[in-house]
């Protein structure tokens, strides 16, 4: 092999999460063989990998399939807080709106998914 080519496509699953992370995956060594039984090692590489969070249903804070009043008391709870908090990222599913901010047009949002189901 003498050039850069694709040789093998590799395809992780994340375990569930339930805030976005980022983690590394590398591969130290690898050893490729060609039609003659010719072996060479590869370089090594690190590739840097987001996981996200399946976005689910919206308004639904506490991941239990549906819209309900434990969801309303999780935003309230937030009520208030932006993205300029430490912990938005735990937050930010309470902004149905996606404005920024956790408050009163999300609590609506959130009821009127409660009476519209
Ligand atoms: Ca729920
Ligand atoms: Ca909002």
């Amino acid at each position: 092999m003498t050039q850069d080519s694709k040789v093998l496509t590799v395809t992780f699953q994340a375990k569930t999460v339930s805030v976005e992370a980022m983690a590394q995956v590398s591969v130290d060594k690898a050893v490729v063989a060609d039609q003659q039984g010719k072996e060479l090692t590869a370089q090594g590489s690190t590739k840097t990998i987001g996981i996200t969070v399946p976005q689910g249903v919206p308004g639904d804070l506490n991941h239990d399939g549906k819209v309900t009043i434990g969801d309303l008391a999780i935003a309230a709870s937030s009520y208030g807080k932006s993205a300029s908090d430490p912990n938005w990222q735990q937050i930010k599913a309470a902004d149905l709106n996606r404005d920024g901010v956790v408050d009163i047009a999300d609590l609506a949002a959130i009821a009127t998914l409660i009476l519209n189901r």
